[in-house]
């Protein structure tokens, strides 16, 4: 398998995806002073990662591009809850991608906690063997989902997925207060704003 040249398109599809994503962030900075994205990450999944979860989820070599969705992965970062179902409308408006799937983990949250809204799409990638549709999943999710699902991935590697019952107790109640963080910032959302607007504008006079 010659890997280096299957995942460029799908190297080209984060990449792409990054630019739009960002895009919309920057037009709504310059033109309403508060963007609905805090900013946007993305990666191509590590080949070592792809094998352990062909192996892991019973996926077949010729499923691989249908059945492994998360190859191609981008990242939305939101400041509140309200703004990921704003971005989610949003990006079910677009024309430049089909959305296949959505997975809401935020009105049904995963047992280890996790929280955060996956819309699974179609991209269409140009090629030099011509035109192909990208499997790729967009993950939107506030600061703080991100703070604790960022934790939570980092000793899921170092435990290798048997985090010990302590700390994924612990791990739990972290959710929790993310959930009360996010609960909490929405309450008080349109003075932050403000704030915002005011502390954006002092900048640009400055
Ligand atoms: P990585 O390292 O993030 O690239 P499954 O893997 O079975 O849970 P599936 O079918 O691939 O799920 O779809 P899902 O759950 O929509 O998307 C999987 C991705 O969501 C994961 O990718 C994580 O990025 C994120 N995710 C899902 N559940 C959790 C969780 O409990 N904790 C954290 N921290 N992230 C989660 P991968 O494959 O884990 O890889």
């Amino acid at each position: 398998m010659d890997w280096e040249s299957f995942l460029i398109p799908y190297e080209q599809c984060v990449e792409e995806l990054k630019v739009k994503l960002r895009g919309i962030r920057k037009q709504f900075a310059k033109e309403k002073n508060h963007s609905p994205i805090e900013f946007v990450t993305g990666r191509v999944k590590p080949i070592t990662s792809i094998l352990e979860k062909m192996r892991r989820k019973d996926i077949p070599m010729d499923k691989m591009e249908t059945d492994l969705q998360d190859i191609a992965g981008v990242r939305i970062v939101c400041q509140f809850v309200d703004d990921i179902f704003d971005i989610v409308q949003r990006l079910r408006n677009r024309k430049d991608f089909k959305i296949i799937e959505e997975r809401d983990y935020i009105k049904n949250k995963k047992e280890s906690g996790y929280r955060s809204y996956h819309l699974i799409i179609s991209y269409p990638v140009e090629t030099i063997h011509g035109y192909k549709e990208i499997i790729a999943e967009i993950q939107i999710r506030t600061l703080a989902m991100n703070f604790w699902a960022i934790n939570e991935h980092s000793l899921n590697y170092k435990y290798e997925g048997q985090i010990p019952i302590k700390i994924s107790e612990r791990l739990k109640r972290a959710a929790e207060a993310a959930f009360k963080l996010d609960e909490e910032m929405a309450k008080i959302k349109d003075e932050i704003q403000e704030a915002q607007r005011v502390f954006h504008s002092y900048k640009q006079n400055k």
